[in-house]
């Protein structure tokens, strides 16, 4: 290893070790590692096509993916090798290790839980690839000034990514705008402008290195060469134009995680990834087969919500066009190959384009639309309708061209079907299935939580990290308190190093021995970070008032972005960090409450957060997050879960017990019924002297003394229009968050409840997510020679 970093610095990077800087260690690492990926990467590719296994093909315009050394090294089982090598050449692997930016390629959840089945997909050995963007920009970096959210390009690839393969070979041309010529019955389109797609590889290695699959990158380019007559005359601005246009389709990452840009940019961004990977899916099926009708035994795509559903048009458009099948019988194969999950009920989410965009870029895709909503209406009368008014609902689309759609948990299948996909459930009731998310354990708990790791490690073996269940064993742990003091100690050891990280870089001192209480996601008003911070004003009043009462000390952390446009979740941010800096300052109490709101969240911030907590905030109006994954890591973590019945916040209750989960608020069902009372937020406050404190300190000015309207409209709305019940869940969450101190001041109860937590959270693995996809969708199967227990 010692020979191999060495030998990448100087022919890789072009340095000697006494003139490289941390950053050519890092590369020179990454490629040493990189080469050890390689000969899985062959053998597994090499298994696929001799045995003709079906592959998978997972659509998804984000991949979260954060750093890759560690998890890499991990996986490979290097770590040691690593370290050892690079101590002996007087460099420090942490140092390295933090040298590292992330691939910041998603918003949030979605592009996370891509990320995590890449790796589940590799650890269990199935065929698969990947398929997205790779994005110059990804999600903005986030800064605060005078409290309020400041964002700036994030710039990952001013560096050199060292662990892609540049396939300047692996192109396709993609065609934008145009007419469709008709004749003898065959559609021609052409195209108005074009762009190339070019491939880069980034090999992504399983468990103790078991598999390799590709993670393949979409990258536009200029079709024309550089424009030579233009820059001869002087014309530079000319030369590049064209240049230009291309190369904005996969410059930024889009970082609005639910509102419908409706932008043609991201229309077009859409179909460039889109196309290019059903492209490349077919041209490696038609290298060895040469019946096109074969393809659903080949190839399973999942599409990562709707963000690729013109993937359905795109693959009748080739067979039709390109391979003169039927367009009904196109229509069918299409679907055999395709499931479609969705991440959302949330109407503002559901992607939706005007038909006259739609058909001014992609005007074939149109025309395909239409006859694939002919072939429903013939097949269905009264079937919900794809193009209604003026739109194109992608929803309807991506349902009916797939044979299986997917919730992300049991509650949102639930109300997939009698919400949003009612009409359409009752057409095609067998289609709709649940596959609960899942978290990797080797990022989210192996490679995030050394002390933990190695304490159960010690205590079980190594192989929960390919089989979570394994986790159970340690129930038996529960009662004894050596290993509980040594739980305890882990999660001690982990709030240590987050006090230290925060103290140097938010300049604030926390105490290891208080709780920490922490809220990390997108800033969005259904996950109600207003309800949270709510709560802390309340407490700080009363911990003002009564000092030496019997108080539970607590760190409130907050950590996420708002999507730039999102005038509320910026308000909130600002809210949040006004609260922050009048309590960090009161004299009162000091020692018993601090609210600490880091800068640009991120995976890595994640992975240092995480594995500090005791208390994770799941706190969502009921019916409104779909999922979740970050209460997922969290518990797995051993931090106990305050929480709504939301999501799979359900599922996680049932598995770690009710009486190791702080629940609170109204059920799902409760809440469309309260919003039927009228005044219902009014009656709520009103009979809450300590939320009537709490809003009128804010609108006051307590908080915003040199602007003392600043919160007006936010308060204002919840009297008014408190849509997502923040109101009516307040004095139950505030009661709640009472019995979480009450219970956190026996430590030697709560080490038992979150070692319950621990525990039972093996379900949650994304690997059994992933058999579930394997077994329920995509009918493949795991290679036959990964065993991962
Ligand atoms: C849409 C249009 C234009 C630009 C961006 C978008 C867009 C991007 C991301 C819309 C939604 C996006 O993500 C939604 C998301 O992350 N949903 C979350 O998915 C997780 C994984 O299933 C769930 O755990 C979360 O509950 C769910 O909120």
């Amino acid at each position: 290893m010692k020979e191999e970093i060495l030998k990448h610095l100087r022919n890789s990077q072009g340095k000697d070790a006494a003139h490289s800087s941390v950053y050519d260690w890092r590369v020179a690492l990454s490629l040493a590692l990189r080469d050890r990926m390689v000969d899985h990467w062959f053998r597994s590719t090499r298994e696929t096509y001799e045995s003709g296994a079906k592959r998978v093909y997972y659509l998804s315009m984000e991949f979260l993916i954060g750093r890759l050394v560690e998890d890499t090294a991990a996986n490979l089982g290097l770590v040691q090798e690593a370290k050892t090598a690079l101590a002996e050449l007087g460099q420090d692997y942490e140092a390295i290790v933090l040298n590292e930016p992330d691939a910041a390629l998603g918003n949030g959840g979605l592009g996370r839980l891509a990320a995590c089945f890449m790796d589940s997909l590799a650890s269990l050995g199935i065929p698969a690839y990947g398929y997205g963007i790779r994005y110059e920009h990804g999600l903005f970096k986030q800064d605060f000034v005078d409290g309020s959210q400041v964002e700036t390009a994030e710039t990952w690839l001013s560096q050199r990514n060292a662990w892609e393969f540049a396939r300047p070979e692996v192109q396709f041309r993609i065609g934008f705008g145009g007419h469709v010529e008709h004749h003898e019955g065959k559609a021609h389109w052409h195209p108005w402008e074009t762009v190339l797609a070019t491939a880069y590889d980034t090999p992504v290695i399983g468990w103790k290195g078991s598999w390799g699959n590709t993670l393949r990158l979409w990258s536009a380019k200029p079709e024309a060469k550089f424009d030579l007559k233009s820059f001869n005359r002087g014309d530079y601005l000319a030369a590049g134009r064209s240049e230009a246009l291309a190369r904005t389709i996969s410059r930024v990452l889009y970082p609005d995680d639910t509102t419908d840009a409706g932008k043609e940019l991201r229309l077009k961004q859409e179909y460039f990834f889109t196309a290019a990977s059903i492209m490349d899916l077919l041209r490696r099926f038609l290298s060895d087969h040469d019946n096109i009708r074969e393809l659903p035994n080949a190839v399973a795509i999942q599409l990562n919500d709707t963000h690729p559903a013109i993937a359905g048009p795109e693959l009748v458009r080739l067979m039709v066009d390109e391979h003169d099948v039927p367009m009904a019988e196109a229509i069918g194969l299409a679907r055999q190959c395709l499931g479609y999950t969705n991440h959302t009920l949330l109407p503002e989410a559901l992607e939706r384009w005007h038909i006259g965009l739609l058909g001014r870029v992609l005007p074939r895709h149109l025309e395909i639309i239409r006859a694939i909503e002919d072939d429903q209406q013939a097949k269905h009368p009264g079937s919900p309708r794809i193009l209604e008014q003026d739109h194109v609902r992608m929803g309807e689309l991506a349902f009916i061209m797939a044979h299986k759609v997917n919730g992300v948990s049991a509650l949102h299948t639930d109300l997939v079907k009698e919400t949003v996909f009612a009409d359409l459930n009752r057409i095609h009731p067998k289609r709709i299935v649940n596959e609960t998310n899942g978290i990797t354990p080797r990022r989210w708990l192996h490679t995030c939580n050394a002390p933990l790791s190695e304490l159960v490690t010690q205590e079980i073996g190594e192989g929960w990290v390919g089989d979570l269940e394994q986790l159970k064993a340690l129930n038996q742990k529960s009662g004894d308190r050596t290993f509980l003091d040594a739980f305890s100690a882990a999660k001690r050891q982990n709030k240590e190093q987050l006090a230290d990280w925060i103290a140097q870089s938010c300049d604030i001192q926390i105490d290891p021995a208080a709780m920490f209480d922490i809220q990390i996601k997108r800033i969005h008003e259904y996950k109600r970070q207003l309800m949270n911070i709510l709560e802390t004003i309340a407490l700080w009043n009363e911990m003002h008032d009564a000092p030496n009462a019997e108080w539970t000390p607590r760190v409130k952390i907050f950590g996420g972005k708002a999507a730039p446009g999102y005038h509320v979740a910026k308000q909130i941010i600002h809210l949040i960090n006004d609260v922050a800096r009048v309590i960090n300052n009161d004299r009162v109490t000091k020692d018993l409450l601090k609210v600490v709101y880091p800068p640009n969240y991120n995976v890595t911030m994640a992975e240092r957060l995480i594995p500090a907590a005791d208390l994770s905030e799941q706190i969502s109006t009921a019916g409104k997050e779909a999922s979740g994954t970050g209460n997922m890591k969290f518990a797995l973590n051993g931090a106990l879960t305050i929480g709504t019945l939301d999501g799979a916040n359900v599922e996680i209750r049932e598995h770690v017990g009710s009486e190791n989960f702080f629940l609170f608020g109204l059920t799902a069902q409760e809440v469309v019924e309260r919003r039927h009372v009228h005044g219902f937020s009014r009656a709520a406050i009103e009979a809450s002297p300590r939320l009537t404190r709490v809003l009128g300190q804010i609108f006051e000015g307590v908080f915003s003394p040199s602007d003392p309207s600043r919160y007006h409209g936010l308060i204002g709305t919840l009297y008014d229009h408190d849509y997502f019940l923040v109101t009516c869940d307040f004095d139950s969450y505030f009661d709640t968050q009472r019995r979480v101190d009450e219970v956190y001041r026996n430590p030697q109860n709560w080490a038992a409840m979150a070692l319950r937590n621990t525990a039972n959270m093996g379900w949650f693995s994304s690997d059994r997510t992933i058999k579930g996809y394997a077994r329920d969708i995509w009918q493949v199967n795991a290679s036959e020679k990964v065993r991962l227990e």
